[in-house]
């Protein structure tokens, strides 16, 4: 295929992870969950503000600690868009998402994989899943738990490159 020269599209998307202490109010412990399980979380790689990413971004696979059971995890835009079509808009799955329960922080691997039009290699990035506020300071902590929900988040807002794309990709990228 030709490259369309001269282009460059940027595609913005967040990536990260948000995470809850267990508490005896609106975070219980779900039957079945360990008893030394502190928090939920959930990894995930979405759009800004929800906007649509499955048709640059085909799949995600988030590589977990290997202390959890089935620890790579497979997230694939084909099967969501698919699982997606039963649900009501409110319920719909943005993006590539796991939740999970645990005790314990760790870095978590995250490969993307691309369009296949798009013949871009699979990318990797690394992100360290937060359980505990950090800082020198009760007040930097605090600042930390999202103001006051009690959620710590670890978010990282990034933007996509795609420089000189196949022109059946770029026809992809500009027509969602
Ligand atoms: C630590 N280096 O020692 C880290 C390892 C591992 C976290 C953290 C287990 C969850 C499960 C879990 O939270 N592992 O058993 O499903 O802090």
């Amino acid at each position: 295929g030709k490259r369309v020269k001269g282009v460059q599209i940027y595609r913005p998307f967040i990536y990260g992870t948000t995470a809850r202490p267990f508490n005896d109010t609106d975070n219980i412990r779900p039957p079945g969950v360990p008893i030394d399980h502190t928090h939920s979380w959930t990894v995930f790689v979405k759009g800004v503000e929800d906007t649509d990413i499955f048709y640059w971004l085909r799949r995600v696979q988030f590589k977990l600690h290997e202390s959890i059971p089935n620890h790579l995890r497979t997230c694939d835009a084909e099967q969501i868009i698919r699982d997606n079509e039963n649900k009501p808009a409110a319920k719909k799955q943005k993006g590539f998402v796991v939740n999970e329960t645990g005790w314990g922080e760790f870095e978590i691997t995250i490969k993307l994989y691309y369009d296949s039009k798009s013949g871009e290699k699979p990318q990797t990035l690394y992100h360290h899943l937060r359980l505990h506020p950090y800082g020198r300071t009760e007040e930097e902590r605090e600042a930390m738990r999202n103001n006051g929900t009690g959620e710590v988040l670890a978010w990282t807002y990034e933007e996509q490159l795609f420089n000189e794309p196949f022109e059946e990709f770029y026809k992809t990228l500009t027509s969602g």
